[in-house]
């Protein structure tokens, strides 16, 4: 018997490693990254499953997964009233004794969620990505479509597109003919040659459809149980997989050149391009929408301060954006963005940068297209980002664009 609206269950796979965003995931999964001042990166996809009405959700983690399981279990505990919940699931070694081997056999080996809450629809969503998205639309073209699995997808350059799994779509725009996982020459779209139709690893599946894929897949030798490099392909080759396009999709309260915003944070440069989109005056991702909150836990810390503490110093911030308990005391901030409990001290410079909780920045100390991990000590008069050769000698990473990272706890010779 169909039920008057379909049961839902959440999976969202926070297992990954995230080796590009080294040094930030030295010490934490991806998933678990600060980003924006107060948020960290699992926030996103939980807030667009929440806001959705989609309130059972299990989390599977894996990789250093203490900060993500604190964060998951503080911040997005639910009554259990109506049999709501948001729970960290570890790998349980339910199989074999390995931990997951890949995002499918992360779901495989949890497939007891499952069983136990007979869905009809499993929603299968990344953790690692910034956007805003109301996954009820995608849930309803699935249904409407009939389709085994309907995958999340936008167009991106194809010179972005290599990282990516890559969908050609049939001439009906909602059927996939071809997915390819991290192609070397992703394929162009036939009405705009430089762009293609690419994967945002957020799937909805009929149940079944993915139970069965996954049983079929874990004694599949030559696969590597991934989603996209596995699963997704089986389901195309078998005719069920639909493609939504996220363009279309509308989120209350959104601004116009809101809508449409997917970051894939995975590396050092696009993790902080997206912080500087955030500080722009007309930022095209805009935090401020209370129709579709992101939501997360912030510590309770007091007001923000800002003091001129002798004549002839600032304490001043200019397109930036500062966290509750942050004190700037005479320092000037610039196209910044800092997270709870930061101290910026007399004639300090910061800008362009990512400061996190708890660091200290003393006294005519320059910062300057750099992110700076928690609990780092930038002692007075000390530089990073000015003199990227320097920056390297001293052993911190630096990006492509030339962005300094230093790593949680370090103090900065
Ligand atoms: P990637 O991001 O490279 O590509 P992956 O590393 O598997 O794929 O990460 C996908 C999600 O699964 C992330 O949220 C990650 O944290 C999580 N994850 C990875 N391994 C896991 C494990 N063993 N257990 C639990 N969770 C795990 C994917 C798709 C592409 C798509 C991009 C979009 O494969 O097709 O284009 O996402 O960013």
């Amino acid at each position: 018997m169909r039920r008057a609206r379909p049961r839902v269950l959440g999976l969202v796979l926070a297992g990954g490693k995230g080796t590009r965003l080294a040094p930030l995931t030295d010490d934490r999964a991806k998933p678990a990254v600060p980003f924006g001042g107060l948020y960290r990166l699992i926030d996103f996809a939980l807030s667009n499953l929440v806001n959705a009405g989609f309130l059972r959700i299990a989390v599977l983690t894996q990789y250093k997964s203490h900060s993500l399981d604190r964060h998951i279990t503080t911040t997005w505990r639910m009554s259990n009233l109506l049999g709501n919940y948001i729970t960290p699931v570890p790998a349980q070694q339910r199989l074999g004794p390995q931990w997951f081997s890949g995002s499918a056999d992360a779901i495989h080996q949890s497939l007891n969620l499952v069983y136990d809450e007979t869905p009809d629809i499993v929603v299968v969503f990344g953790a690692d990505h910034v956007y805003r998205m109301d996954p009820r639309q995608m849930v309803e073209q699935h249904i409407e479509t009939g389709a085994g699995v309907t995958v999340a997808a936008l167009r991106v350059p194809r010179s972005e597109a290599t990282g990516l799994g890559v969908i050609r779509p049939a001439a009906d725009g909602r059927t996939i003919d071809e997915f390819l996982e991290k192609p070397a020459n992703p394929p162009g779209l036939p009405d705009s040659p430089d762009e293609t139709l690419a994967s945002m690893g957020n799937y909805v599946f009929t149940t079944k459809v993915l139970v069965d894929a996954l049983h079929a897949d874990a004694t599949d030798p030559d696969s590597v149980h991934d989603m996209g490099g596995d699963i997704i392909p089986m389901l195309v080759a078998r005719g069920v997989a639909g493609v939504y396009d996220f363009s279309a999709n509308e989120v209350p309260g959104a601004k116009e050149r809101d809508q449409g915003y997917w970051r894939d944070v995975g590396t050092i440069d696009a993790y902080f391009d997206a912080h500087m989109d955030l500080c722009a005056l007309d930022p095209v991702f805009n935090l401020y929408n209370p129709d579709w909150p992101i939501l997360t836990s912030v510590p309770s810390l007091p007001p923000a301060k800002f003091v001129r503490d002798a004549p002839g110093r600032t304490g001043m911030a200019v397109d930036s954006i500062v966290s509750n308990g942050v004190i700037v005391s005479g320092g000037l901030l610039r196209r910044s963005v800092l997270s709870p409990g930061v101290r910026v001290n007399s004639w300090a410079r910061v800008e362009n940068a990512v400061v996190m909780n708890n660091t200290l920045i003393g006294r005519r100390a320059v910062v300057r297209d750099a992110i700076l991990d928690k609990n780092v000590v930038v002692p007075p008069g000390a530089q990073v980002g000015v003199d990227k050769e320097h920056d390297r000698a001293r052993g911190y990473t630096v990006s492509t664009d030339g962005v300094t990272v230093v790593g949680k706890g370090v103090t900065v010779e």
